[in-house]
């Protein structure tokens, strides 16, 4: 597989970074995760492609993560709040509003650089146990540590946990999501495997990593985005009280068979079903001549167009919103991706639904397109076409 978020120019297909991508599940400690790993500048740097703010049902998403978090945990005085993969500063914007004292972590120089446009304190850096501690010399400890779909994201948990447990005040709290492993099985959401996301967390393995540097999970809470994620609720052991929601979930996990390997054998198995069902769909549209474009140039969709071997042949182009994405070409495939503006200007006969995890707000907005007879291709959780 290529770097999902590698967009492209023409005279850089030569040089195509490419790695093998595969999951693997650890019996012992329950985590599942990649097992090949991409150097971390690789895919976050100064040209980063993803830009949080571009859907507006995760601005809203993020406004009310931002309040909850006010309410139930800023009480004190003058809190103190970092959240890393701070991004494009979707959340910490509401913080900064408020004139709450907070820090952004955010590698990526790019999306960094709109985030401090926008008046948001952000630092380009990764953070790890070094970065804590240099935090805590310069800023003191803090209240909460957030972050949205960044955990998963970085191989030296150990390191990030441990910077964790230093930069949090006794009494603070680490709040983060990320996309949810019960759901990837239950949907087949074999989309969300790629280089950025190298964990696929659950209760389990979660709380077992965290157990190892004196943090314990006190809450969960499921949240509907991205396709299933779980928010996680973290405090010192012992300073918090733990709620009922633990053990059910813990409980869940074990009925739904989380740590089973015949689970990950189903999975495998829907997946190339999957796979052999959306191929021969996107075939018979092309026999009748129709016309598809992809919609939405997700990180998601190059694990999908490489494994399906998707080509320019059967989609068109993919129509994204996003303007450093524009003009360039779909990692590994090579797909043009282009202006949304193309996809309203002449509507094709089919939008394959790449970024289907904003489906509700993609098919509010899209209402003149399927009124007019437009037809939407699906794959999760099963291949479909709709009207
Ligand atoms: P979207 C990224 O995943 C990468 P992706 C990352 N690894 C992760 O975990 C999640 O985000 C958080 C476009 N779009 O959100 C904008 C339209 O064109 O599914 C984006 O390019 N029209 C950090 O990339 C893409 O689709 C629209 O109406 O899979 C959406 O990407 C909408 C709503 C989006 O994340
Ligand atoms: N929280 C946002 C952005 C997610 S994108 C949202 O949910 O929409 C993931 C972000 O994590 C990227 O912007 C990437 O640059 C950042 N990131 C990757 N490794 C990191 C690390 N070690 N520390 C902090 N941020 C990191």
């Amino acid at each position: 597989m290529p770097i999902a978020n590698g967009f492209l120019t023409a005279d850089q297909f030569a040089d195509e970074y490419f790695f093998e991508l595969q999951v693997g599940a650890c019996p012992k400690c329950s985590m599942v995760q990649l097992t090949e790993l991409v150097d971390r500048d690789r895919m976050f740097h100064a040209n980063y492609a993803f830009f949080s703010s571009t859907s507006s049902n995760m601005q809203t998403h993020f406004r009310d993560f931002a309040s909850s978090v006010t309410a139930e945990h800023l009480g004190g005085p003058d809190p103190f709040v970092v959240e890393i993969g701070s991004n494009d500063g979707i959340m910490l914007r509401h913080f900064a509003a408020a004139g709450i004292r907070h820090l952004g972590i955010e590698p990526s120089a790019n999306v960094a650089a709109v985030a401090r446009e926008r008046g948001i304190r952000t630092i380009s850096e990764f953070f790890d146990e070094e970065l804590a501690r240099r935090i805590v010399a310069e800023h003191g400890q803090a209240d909460a540590f957030l972050g949205a779909n960044v955990m998963c994201h970085i191989p030296y948990l150990h390191s990030v946990a441990e910077g964790i447990r230093i930069l949090l005040k006794p009494e603070g709290v680490l709040v983060f999501e990320d996309p949810y492993l019960g759901d990837i099985i239950e949907k087949t959401s074999y989309d969300q495997i790629y280089d950025e996301h190298a964990f696929y967390f659950s209760l389990a393995s979660v709380s077992r990593l965290f157990a190892q540097h004196g943090l314990e999970v006190v809450d969960v809470e499921p949240q509907n985005v991205h396709g299933g994620s779980m928010r996680y609720v973290i405090a010192h052991l012992g300073a918090r009280r733990v709620s009922a929601r633990i053990s059910a979930l813990r409980a869940k996990e074990a009925a739904l068979g989380l740590q089973d390997p015949a689970s990950f054998a189903g999975l495998r198995r829907r997946i190339e079903e999957s796979r052999v069902a959306l191929v021969s769909l996107l075939q018979d549209v092309k026999r009748q001549g129709k016309r598809v474009v992809g919609y939405g140039a997700t990180s998601k969709s190059t694990t999908v167009i490489n494994y399906c071997g998707i080509t320019s042949d059967i989609v068109e182009y993919i129509s994204d919103t996003t303007p450093i994405k524009q003009g360039k070409f779909s990692p590994g495939a090579h797909l043009p991706v282009r202006p949304y503006e193309e996809f309203t200007r002449r509507a094709p006969d089919y939008a394959l639904l790449f970024a289907w995890n904003h489906s509700a707000e993609i098919l509010e907005r899209e209402r003149a397109f399927t009124r007019a007879g437009g037809r939407w291709i699906s794959y999760v959780p099963k291949v479909q076409v709709s009207g």
